[in-house]
């Protein structure tokens, strides 16, 4: 298929305006021919270096751009260029040879990890890059589990090779260790270091020589030397090729080699199944190695065709088929200066044409104009096939995560899982007129990414952001400044205790108000004991009716109804109930909220003229109040599970910072080259813990947490956190 574009001007980025000429050009797209490869790689590996070295030599760029002089075009947003890091994914492409190959380029820093899981979730195969000079890196081994768990094929590209510290071998045998023996050279260097100019390519047999600037190498005969270790790995290609494919292990065994063809379709299937990881060479600031890359990608990466087919929310699949229905998924959006937001998708199936009208949630959304991209730059096009990967610009009702439909379709791509926050922090609240302006921005924030999560707590009284790392919530002050221009300061979050209580206790309360014409009366008596599931009926009591009831903050409030005699009539139950649940969302030590308690409502008064339902509320909320404080009241904190993954060298650091954080180790793991500790860590206790760890460990360390449970405070603490709740009653 032959589709006409139409070359245009578009600058949608602050930063630098970009000016290209007005041309048309006629290029050839079929699915087959879509080869769509995400950068994933230890933050400083050197993706979006490569990802330029990619775009010079396809010819898609005539200057090369470097991330120190902030010229690339992958990282073209101005936080990116003035923090010399990659915040945000960027799409580009190139054509090589057959291939239009779309290269998203991530993040290597741990925080913007939800970049790298929407990137894979529509990548057909990863380029992971390591750095030679440092070999496997910590976030690269977190990044391989995420590889892993999309089923993506992976290739490696140990870069920098140029580097005075490169070591080849010595990375690859750790890539080998950390990633498994699928992990399979088709490449090594002759001179690494300062004076890179050489790599051997075992599939080829065939030796290639850079000029010193980088680009098209000369194709000579390996050396002596080098020939018996470039036959070595040739063989354990071939064998590789031909292990899946029953027709080419035979002829393997009867000729004992294949021929490039043979090769290349066994490699194809080898790939495409996870059955091997090859392995290249390269230096992306000296340009020398990424054709080689790029002629393999077009060579022997699956297509999106070729993939398993996509899942769908209700359990089905889609086939990557041009002539299937029009579904497209969108996996990113961000919005920009002048433009507004612009949403990347991928095509999934059919053929989307600028112009068509397509479904999501049951709203509909013309789709005026397709592009696609080279990081700021985006050139307009008529349609993309499926499989293909693009953005537009002003949807109205669709975001991040969503599927867009031909009318009359109704399934849904599955939906990308991102991860658990991992840090929060809480903002200062503006001035009143700015409060509205800022949750606005943050809410659009939160609506482009999904790893950041926008609380308005009414307990705590404060808006926390939650997180995935330091990084992260500065790049949302950033925005919050820079774009929005308001005014953005952080603070120390509150803690979000819970209170329960820890033995049982009656008490009772009359309220009686008279005042003027008809008054309010309301007697109740009630127990309230500790919870827990399966516990016995309330000793001495008749139990007339139970309700458990899931409070929305977690923990249960059992409501026991056990009035006989018809002290009071069972239609204030409601009533009662929601008294109780009134004080059990502003705890009566601290504000927090209540969890696992019993209540029991076994005597009262209610009298024919002054009672109601506003009586009866009143008279629950006061009674629970006093009735608890009655009970060995306890405040419970929040404790995290949290497992770090660190280098050896580290650990001893990591150990002793924990030590201070009233941490409960719960293990020590050899995974690899790394140690897991597992603690168990108060919240109030994790505060920054991103940045800490950054700074402790030099970067060489990664956490996760998750909320494991609430546990009670010390006497102490308890103590302190109702004196400080009760001087902010007193200044409120
Ligand atoms: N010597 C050498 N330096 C390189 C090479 N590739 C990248 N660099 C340098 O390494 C640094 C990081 O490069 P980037 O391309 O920004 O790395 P990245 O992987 O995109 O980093 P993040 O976006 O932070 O994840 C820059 O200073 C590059 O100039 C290489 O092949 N050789
Ligand atoms: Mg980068």
């Amino acid at each position: 298929m032959y589709i006409l574009i139409e070359r245009r001007l578009f600058c949608l980025s602050s930063a630098i305006p970009f000016i290209i000429n007005s041309e048309t050009v006629i290029m050839s797209v079929e699915t087959k021919n879509l080869r769509n490869i995400v950068l994933l790689g230890h933050s400083g590996s050197g993706k979006t270096t490569f990802a330029e070295t990619m775009l010079f030599e396809s010819k898609a760029l005539n200057r090369r751009g470097t991330v120190e002089s902030k010229s690339t075009v992958s990282d073209y947003t101005n936080i990116e260029q003035d923090k010399q890091t990659s915040l945000f994914t960027s799409l580009m492409h190139v054509r090589w040879k057959n291939s239009k190959i779309n290269i998203i380029d991530t993040p290597g820093s741990d925080d913007f990890v939800g970049e790298v899981i929407s990137s894979l979730k529509v990548a057909d195969t990863a380029l992971v890059i390591l750095n030679a000079a440092n070999g496997v890196e910590v976030g690269t081994e977190l990044l391989w589990e995420y590889v892993q768990s999309f089923n993506t094929p992976a290739i490696f590209v140990a870069n920098q090779i140029d580097h005075d510290k490169s070591d080849y071998d010595a990375t690859l045998e750790q890539a080998k260790e950390r990633f498994g023996n699928k992990v399979l050279p088709f490449q090594f260097p002759l001179n690494q270091g300062a004076g890179f100019t050489t790599i051997v390519d075992a599939l080829r047999m065939v030796m290639y020589v850079f000029p010193e600037d980088g680009g098209k190498p000369e194709k000579q005969a390996i050396p002596e030397s080098a020939i018996g270790r470039a036959q070595e790995m040739h063989n354990a290609l071939v064998e590789a090729a031909a292990e899946n494919d029953e027709a080419l292990m035979e002829k393997f065994f009867e000729e004992g080699t294949l021929n490039e063809e043979e090769l290349a379709s066994g490699l194809t299937i080898a790939l495409a199944n996870q059955l091997i990881y090859p392995v290249f060479c390269a230096s992306a600031t000296q340009n020398k190695g990424s054709g080689r890359i790029m002629g393999f990608i077009n060579d022997i990466a699956p297509s999106p065709a070729d993939r398993p087919e996509a899942a769908l929310e209700d359990g089905g699949t889609i086939a990557c088929d041009k002539n299937g229905p029009t579904t497209v998924f969108i996996y990113k959006t961000l919005s920009e200066p002048q433009v507004g937001q612009v949403s990347y998708f991928k095509v999934y199936s059919g053929i989307l044409s600028a112009g068509d009208e397509l479904v999501c949630n049951r709203n509909t959304e013309r789709i005026a104009q397709i592009y696609e991209s080279n990081g700021k730059i985006r050139t307009q096009v008529n349609s993309l096939v499926a499989g293909d990967i693009g953005a537009t610009v002003k949807l109205k009702h669709t975001h991040s995560n969503e599927t867009l439909t031909a009318k009359g379709v109704e399934h849904k791509i599955e939906k990308i899982k991102f991860p658990e926050p991992r840090i929060r922090t809480a903002v200062v609240p503006p001035s009143k007129a700015d409060m509205e302006k800022l949750m606005k921005a943050l809410h659009q924030i939160e609506a482009e990414d999904p790893t950041l999560i926008v609380e308005q707590s009414i307990p705590l009284k404060q808006t926390i952001l939650h997180g995935q790392g330091q990084l992260h919530l500065d790049l949302v002050k950033y925005r919050i400044e820079k774009v929005n221009n308001i005014k953005m300061e952080y603070e120390r979050p509150r803690i979000p205790y819970r209170e329960t209580i820890t033995r049982m206790a009656n008490d009772s309360y009359r309220h009686k108000k008279q005042s003027g014409g008809s008054g309010q009366f309301a007697e109740v008596h009630m127990r309230i004991e500790p919870y827990v599931e399966n516990m016995p009926a309330p000793a001495g009591l008749t139990v007339r009716n139970t309700e458990i009831i899931d409070l929305e903050w977690g923990g249960k409030l059992a409501f026991y109804w056990c009035i006989v005699g018809g002290s009071i009539d069972s239609k204030y139950a409601n009533a009662i109930k929601k008294g109780i649940m009134q004080k059990m969302a502003e705890g009566p030590l601290t504000g927090s909220y209540c969890q696992d308690i019993r209540v029991s409502i076994y005597d009262g008064k209610m009298h024919a003229v002054d009672s109601n339902d506003m009586a009866f509320m009143i008279a629950a909320s006061q009674v629970f109040k006093s009735a608890f404080e009655k009970a060995g009241a306890q405040i419970l904190e929040p404790i995290y599970d949290v497992d770090i993954l660190c280098s050896d060298q580290v650990m001893g650091d990591v150990m002793g910072d924990l030590q201070g954080r009233r941490a409960m180790i719960q293990g020590m793991d050899a995974e690899g080259h790394y140690q897991k500790i597992s603690a168990k860590v108060p919240l109030a206790e994790m505060y920054k813990y991103s940045s800490t760890l950054r700074s402790i460990t030099q970067g060489k360390a990664k956490f996760t947490r998750k909320l494991s449970e609430f546990i009670p405070v010390t006497h102490d603490i308890q103590k302190a956190l109702i004196r400080d709740y009760n001087s902010q009653l007193q200044e409120a």
